[in-house]
């Protein structure tokens, strides 16, 4: 039934989804609405409203918390399998912490949600978190702090409790990297820490073992009567060598080690990448500390982390060329020197108006193969993927053919290459705001006026492209 050859005559396997994502802060405005609680990005956007483009924020933004059916009706109409979209801890616990009481009209805006979704043939994917963390929680170190692993878990299984019985994708974690080097690395995401080379592989540790910790409870008390799956997301960044000496291979090997493997080697291979041990290690000593930054795992957190996802979360959008760099060019200490590699882009990538964002298909492609040959070849759903505009316009032929050349490079992967590649998700259903970017970049298939009262979703010419090729099942041109 596989046709093979040209790649626009490929059809897409049988049992193959299509989805589009979004995010709770990103989307649903009513911030502050019926017992919702402060999240950090409500805090940071409030507190220091200059460090996001045009001092703006999401207390409104595409107002979900009021359209959701609008959006449904928009999902419908494009004819996806599934919509990933996350819940937002603060709506349906205001007070956070384990034990804490359930905001009753928070739990019922995503019961409302699902039961749209399910009764228009959509089916749920739920992120559990996706970078609202309470701000309660955030007073007492947040992701630093391994308190917040027993507060996630027990938020986690009211989620499984109360829409467990419809819901049967669960994605524990939007991507570690942005949580962990963006939050409390580099600053460039809430809560906007700069602890390099400390505090990230602090956060990450305590986020993968509350990811292992609620997966196996997910196992042992829920999937045997709710039936579904449970996974991580991660973001990959492909590397490739800047020349093709021995050395600059090397460079792209530990690139992806140091900003990929950091956070799926623990759960597909178990504890961290040794690489990332040895570097982090000797690196420490170096500095004069004591015990190394790079925190350590017990063997029996090593066992509990390990085959930890039923299924590999994926976002993927770019790549980068790797060279090793001069150890004094990056600052002392941070995970980039522990990487030690620098990047750079090839002058032939299309750039989009997201500054790290270039059209590279062949990167995808080989980053599905680095996948399926470090981990044997696991069941890759793509979570997220997509292109980011600035302008206000509908005709968006950029992104058509981001989404046309990386799903071809998808199609090769599974067909010439075997890669066990069951899903694909474009990031995202409308425009929506692009955190510290505000509202300059625009990731949707559907336009929104920001200044429109109504908030009017408008379909792009991207949403029916995509329509076709979810109702062809091919790449066929118009
Ligand atoms: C994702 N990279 O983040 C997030 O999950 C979304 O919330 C966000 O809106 C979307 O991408 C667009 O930015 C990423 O460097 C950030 O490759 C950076 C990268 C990938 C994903």
């Amino acid at each position: 039934q596989y046709s093979y050859g040209d790649v626009s005559q490929r059809v897409f396997p049988e049992g193959f989804k299509f989805g589009v994502a979004t995010a709770a802060y990103q989307i649903e405005g009513a911030w502050n609405e019926d017992g919702k609680s402060e999240n950090i990005w409500d805090h940071a956007t409030h507190e220091n409203p200059e460090w996001i483009d045009g001092k703006t924020n999401a207390d409104v933004t595409c107002d979900s918390y009021h359209k959701f059916k609008e959006d449904v009706k928009l999902m419908k109409d494009l004819g996806v399998n599934f919509y990933r979209f996350s819940i937002s801890w603060t709506r349906v616990l205001p007070d956070a912490v384990e034990g804490s009481k359930l905001n009753e009209k928070g739990v019922a805006y995503y019961n409302n949600l699902i039961d749209e979704l399910i009764a228009n043939g959509i089916e749920p994917y739920v992120t559990i978190f996706h970078w609202d963390t309470p701000q309660s929680l955030e007073t007492h170190g947040g992701w630093l702090n391994d308190t917040i692993i027993d507060n996630y878990v027990y938020y986690a299984r009211q989620l499984f409790i109360s829409y467990g019985d419809r819901v049967k994708k669960w994605i524990t974690f939007n991507e570690p990297q942005q949580i962990c080097e963006q939050g409390y690395e580099t600053a460039q995401k809430a809560p906007f820490l700069k602890l390099h080379g400390v505090g990230d592989y602090q956060c990450f540790h305590n986020v993968v073992r509350a990811h292992g910790k609620i997966y196996r409870i997910y196992d042992k008390e829920f999937r045997p009567v709710q039936g579904g799956e449970i996974g991580i997301t991660a973001d990959a960044v492909y590397a490739f060598p800047k020349t093709n000496s021995v050395s600059d291979q090397m460079a792209a090997e530990q690139f992806i080690e140091f900003y990929y493997g950091w956070f799926i080697h623990p759960i597909m291979i178990g504890n961290y990448p040794p690489i990332v041990i040895e570097r982090v290690d000797e690196l420490s000593k170096q500095e004069g500390r004591v015990t190394s930054r790079l925190p350590k795992f017990t063997e029996e957190e090593i066992d509990m982390i390990k085959g930890s996802s039923d299924f590999l979360g994926l976002n993927h959008y770019t790549t980068i060329l790797a060279t090793f760099g001069d150890p004094d060019s990056f600052p002392n200490p941070s995970h980039d020197r522990d990487c030690g590699v620098l990047t750079s882009r090839d002058p032939s990538w299309k750039p989009s108006a997201a500054p790290w964002l270039y059209e590279v298909p062949t990167g995808f492609y080989h980053l599905l193969l680095w996948i399926k040959e470090h981990y044997n070849n696991p069941r890759v759903i793509i979570t997220e993927t997509g292109w980011a505009g600035s302008g206000e316009e509908l005709d968006d032929p950029d992104r058509v053919q981001y989404i046309r050349n990386y799903l071809s490079e998808l199609l090769k992967a599974i067909y010439d290459d075997g890669c066990n590649v069951i899903g694909y998700t474009i990031w995202s259903l409308m425009d929506n705001f692009e955190w510290t970017y505000g509202y300059t970049n625009k990731f949707g298939l559907t336009y929104i006026d920001f200044e429109d009262p109504n908030r009017t979703r408008i379909p792009r010419t991207s949403y029916k492209v995509y329509q076709k090729i979810i109702s062809t099942r091919r790449l066929i041109s118009d």
